[in-house]
C-alpha cells in the first residue's frame, strides 16, 4: 500500500479511499495508491508553502546543489531498483526502465550544476542610475505528471523547480504513482527539508483539477492530452498563474531522395515503437519523397515485421500500452484507418507467452495516408507509424507543417542548405537533422508550439519558466 508524501512523511487520504496499481503486462492488480482529493493536496500546499517561506528560500543556492546532487547519487545508486518498480507499474521492458532511471539521475545532476549558474543582468538606464534584474523562484510549483515517461518528466520538471528555489506539490498520473512516491522518500532520506516535495497521489480531475485550481500554487507545470491541457490554463487562468504546457504531438520525419537511409531506417522505427508509441515526441509520420518511397516502404516493413510484443520483463522491442482505454484508443484510430481503405503494409509480432490480459499492440506501418485524416492529423500515443508520399521540398514542409501540433520534427537528408532552410521553416519546438531524439538530451530545450503547448522544459531554459524577473532600478541620489 503506498501512500501520499507530504512535508517528509507518509500520510493516507483523509477520505481513506484508494486505488489500484495495475500491472499493463497481464492486467492484474498488484498494489494501491491513496484516492487523494482536494483536502490531501490542502496539506501538501500548506507544507510546500511553510518550507519555502522558513527554509528553501533562505537555503544558498550552492547548498540546494548539493542537495540535488546528493538525489542524482542517491538515484544512481538504486537504478535497478526504480527501473523495477517503473517496469511493474508501467510495462515498460527492462532497457526502456533503465534508461528513464538513468536520465533522472542525470536530470538531478544537470540541475544541481546550474542552481547557482542563475543569474541576472545589470542594464544601462538614466545617468545616476543602477538597474539589475533578479532572477526569482515562483514561490509552491505544482506538477502534473503523465504515465508515459514518470521518471523522465518529474526530474525535468522538478528537478528545475528545485533548483530554481521552488518548493514542489506533484501530482503523478494515477497509473504510474511508484517510482515518484519512491524518489521522494529518498529525497527526504538525503536531507531535503520537510516540505520541500511533497507528493499526492488521485485522479486527475480529482487532484490534479485541485492542483490546477489551488490559489496557493503560483505555478502549474503540466504535461499530458491537449484536452486537459486547455483546462488547466483555463484554471491558472482564473489567478493569473503561469503555466508550462507540454500536450504532446504528430512530430514529421522528412525523409529526401539523397538521405542515408542506412542511418535512418533503424533511427524511424525506433522513433515510432520506443515506449511502445506512448512518447510525446513520437516520430508517427513519415513523409517520404517521391522516388524512393516505395523501396523506403519495403525496408520500413521489413523492420516492423522483426519486432516483437511481450511482457515487460521479457525485455523485447515493445511492452504492453498503459491501460486498457489506451489499448482501445488505439483499436479505434487502426479501424478508422480500415474503413478509409488505408494500407495496412506491416505489423510486427504479439510473442504467444504475453497473457490475453495485458495491454499488447502490433506496431503497425500504414501507408498512403491521406494527410488530412484523422490517424494522419491525430496523437494516437501507439506503436503507428503513418507514411504518406511528398512531390517536392514545399511539398513536404506543407505536410510536415499541417497538422495542429508542433513539437518535433526530423529532417533526413544530405543537402546541407536544405537541412538549413527546413529548420528554419518547420513549425515546431526541436528540430533533428540526420537523427531523431538525439538520445535523451537532458541539456536540449524541449516544448511546443500550436496545439503542441508552450514553455520549455530541459535545459537550462527550463529554469528561467520555474522564475520570475524583478527589474531594481536604484537612484544614487
Ligand atoms: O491524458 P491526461 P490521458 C496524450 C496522448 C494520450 C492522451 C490521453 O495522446 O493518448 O493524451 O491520455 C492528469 N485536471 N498524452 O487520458 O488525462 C492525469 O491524472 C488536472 C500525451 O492519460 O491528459 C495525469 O496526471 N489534471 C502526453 C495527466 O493529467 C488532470 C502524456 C495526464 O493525463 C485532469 C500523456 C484534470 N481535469 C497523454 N485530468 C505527453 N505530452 O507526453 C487528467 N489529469
Amino acid at each position: 500500500m503506498q501512500h501520499h508524501f507530504i512535508a517528509n512523511g507518509q500520510q493516507p487520504s483523509l477520505s481513506g479511499q484508494t486505488l489500484p496499481v495495475i500491472d499493463p503486462s497481464d492486467g492484474q492488480v498488484f498494489d494501491e495508491i491513496q484516492r487523494g482529493n482536494a483536502d490531501d493536496l490542502n496539506q501538501a500546499v500548506a507544507a510546500a508553502r511553510h518550507a519555502y517561506d522558513t527554509v528553501w528560500q533562505r537555503t544558498p543556492a550552492f547548498e540546494r546543489g548539493r542537495l540535488l546532487m546528493a538525489l542524482a547519487q542517491a538515484v544512481s545508486a538504486r537504478t535497478d531498483e526504480l527501473a523495477a518498480l517503473e517496469q511493474r507499474d508501467c510495462g515498460k521492458p527492462t532497457r526502456q526502465a533503465l534508461a528513464d532511471a538513468r536520465a533522472l539521475a542525470r536530470y538531478f545532476e544537470f540541475y544541481a550544476g546550474a542552481c547557482d549558474k542563475l543569474h541576472g543582468e545589470t542594464l544601462p538606464y538614466q545617468d545616476g542610475f543602477s538597474v539589475l534584474t533578479w532572477r526569482e523562484p515562483h514561490g509552491v510549483t505544482g506538477h502534473i505528471v503523465p504515465w508515459n515517461y514518470p521518471m523522465q518528466i518529474f526530474g525535468r520538471s522538478v528537478g528545475a523547480a528545485l533548483a530554481a528555489g521552488n518548493t514542489c506539490v506533484v501530482k503523478p498520473a494515477e497509473d504510474a504513482c511508484l517510482s515518484i512516491l519512491r524518489v521522494a522518500e529518498m529525497a527526504a532520506q538525503i536531507g531535503f527539508p520537510p516540505g520541500v516535495l511533497n507528493v499526492v497521489t488521485g485522479l486527475g480531475h480529482e487532484v490534479g483539477d485541485a492542483l490546477a485550481r489551488h490559489p496557493g500554487i503560483d505555478h502549474v507545470s503540466f504535461t499530458g492530452s491537449p484536452r486537459v491541457g486547455t483546462l488547466i490554463q483555463q484554471a491558472a487562468a482564473e489567478r493569473h498563474a503561469p503555466v508550462t504546457l507540454e500536450l504532446g504531438g504528430k512530430s514529421p520525419q522528412l525523409v529526401f531522395a539523397d538521405a542515408d537511409l542506412d542511418a535512418a531506417v533503424p533511427v524511424i522505427v525506433n522513433a515510432i515503437t520506443q515506449n511502445a508509441g506512448q512518447t510525446c515526441s513520437a516520430g508517427s509520420r513519415v513523409l517520404i519523397e517521391r522516388s524512393i518511397y516505395e523501396p523506403l516502404i519495403g525496408r520500413l516493413a521489413e523492420a516492423f515485421e522483426a519486432l516483437r510484443v511481450g511482457p515487460a520483463a521479457m525485455d523485447l522491442d515493445l511492452g504492453p500500452l498503459i491501460r486498457a482505454s489506451q489499448q482501445q484508443r488505439v483499436w479505434d484510430f487502426l479501424s478508422d484507418a480500415q474503413v478509409a481503405g488505408i494500407p495496412l503494409v506491416a505489423q510486427g509480432q504479439i510473442v504467444d507467452d504475453a497473457p490475453e490480459s495485458g495491454f499488447y499492440q502490433a506496431p503497425t506501418l500504414l501507408a498512403d495516408v491521406p494527410p488530412e485524416h484523422r490517424i494522419a492529423q491525430d496523437e494516437v500515443f501507439g506503436p503507428v507509424l503513418c507514411a504518406t508520399p511528398f512531390e517536392d521540398e514545399a511539398h513536404a514542409l506543407q505536410l510536415a507543417n499541417g497538422t495542429p501540433y508542433g513539437l518535433v520534427a526530423g529532417v533526413w537528408t544530405r543537402d546541407g542548405a536544405r537541412q538549413f532552410r527546413l529548420a528554419r521553416q518547420l513549425h515546431c519546438g526541436q528540430v533533428f537533422v540526420n537523427n531523431y531524439g538525439a538520445g535523451g538530451g537532458v541539456e536540449l530545450p524541449f516544448g511546443g508550439v500550436k496545439s503542441s503547448g508552450h514553455g520549455r522544459e530541459k535545459g537550462f531554459e527550463a529554469l528561467y519558466g520555474f522564475t520570475t524577473l524583478k527589474t531594481v532600478a536604484l537612484r544614487h541620489g
